[in-house]
């Protein structure tokens, strides 16, 4: 088997693993109103990539540590990343009908149940991450630190901050670092997150974590070039989502600042510099890491 099918191949298993999990992630003796759950659990099980748990799991064994230990954080970043994406659908935002392949969640549930839906899924996510100290000996201390980790990345000087940032500069973004900021917040820092989280309950050091840190930075902003470059020449059906909408909306893109060349050559830079970071690094089986990093360069949704 070569590299890139036995990768495909380990996705393909963890994304069913992770699915499976996800599947009973809201304990089933909650009294939960019928909508509000099936509108959770509607975008939760809509598919996608699975990228961001996949992360947590291949950065746990990279460092030697236990992978089921890490589970309930890979679900917890997989609830915060479905919550950003039915908020980032919403009319006041992208206002998209499309997402996974399938019609929204406030096409479906309506704009209030998916608000809600959003913000249910956001504060599950920290149930989740403490269940990695009551069910799988993760110690209190990690769990702070994935905690208070989590509510930087993907808070306001993280993740929203990108968003927000998204939202003020809209068309109005003139200078590349101004993009690369809302790049680097929007959709590096749960990548970050992933990784770092991931190497903590493995027992990363310090030194290990700064270059799983190094490491997901490089990837998280290759990996939103190719997201522009695939709104611009990908296939609908395989992105799950219509194409040219940055277009549309006139988005200023990486291929719009710097042309599709230049952006391809900046994804393939950015996987080299994720690379050097983690080889770098004293970390004991950095193969499966690398290999999702040149997974995540070639891919086509
Ligand atoms: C609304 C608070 C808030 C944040 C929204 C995630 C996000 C921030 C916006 C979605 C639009 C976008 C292009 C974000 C950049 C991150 C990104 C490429 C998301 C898509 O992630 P994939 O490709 O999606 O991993 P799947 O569906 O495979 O999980």
């Amino acid at each position: 088997m070569n590299a890139a099918s036995s990768i495909a191949q380990y996705i393909q298993e963890q994304s069913v693993r992770v699915e499976r999990e996800l599947e009973t992630s809201i304990p089933s003796t909650w009294s939960v109103p019928v909508a509000l759950r099936e509108s959770m659990m509607y975008s939760l099980m809509a598919g996608g990539k699975r990228l961001r748990p996949i992360l947590v799991l291949a950065a746990a064994e990279a460092v030697g540590g236990r992978e089921d230990a890490a589970m309930p954080v890979a679900l917890a970043i997989e609830m915060i990343h479905t919550y950003s994406l039915i908020h980032d659908d919403l009319p006041a935002m992208d206002n998209d009908d499309l997402r996974r392949g399938k019609p929204t969640n406030h096409k479906v549930y309506g704009e209030a149940m998916a608000i809600l839906a959003g913000d249910a899924l956001l504060t599950h996510a920290f149930f989740m991450i403490v269940q990695a100290a009551r069910s799988c000996g993760v110690s209190g201390d990690t769990v702070a630190d994935i905690v208070e980790e989590l509510s930087v990345l993907a808070g306001a000087p993280g993740m929203v901050g990108g968003q927000a940032a998204d939202m003020l500069g809209e068309q109005g973004v003139t200078k590349l670092e101004e993009l690369e900021y809302i790049h680097l917040h929007k959709t590096s820092d749960l990548i970050v997150f992933s990784l770092k989280a991931g190497g903590r309950i493995g027992g990363a050091s310090a030194s290990q974590l700064a270059a799983l840190e190094k490491f997901g930075t490089c990837l998280g902003l290759a990996f939103q070039i190719q997201d522009d470059i695939l709104d611009l020449v990908g296939e609908e059906q395989k992105l799950g989502k219509p194409v040219q909408s940055d277009v549309k909306q006139q988005k200023v893109t990486y291929p719009f600042f710097i042309g599709m060349e230049a952006s391809l050559a900046k994804v393939e830079q950015l996987t080299q510099e994720a690379r050097s970071a983690l080889l770098a690094a004293d970390i004991p089986q950095p193969e499966r890491l690398l290999a999702l990093a040149d997974f995540l360069m070639k891919r086509d949704h």
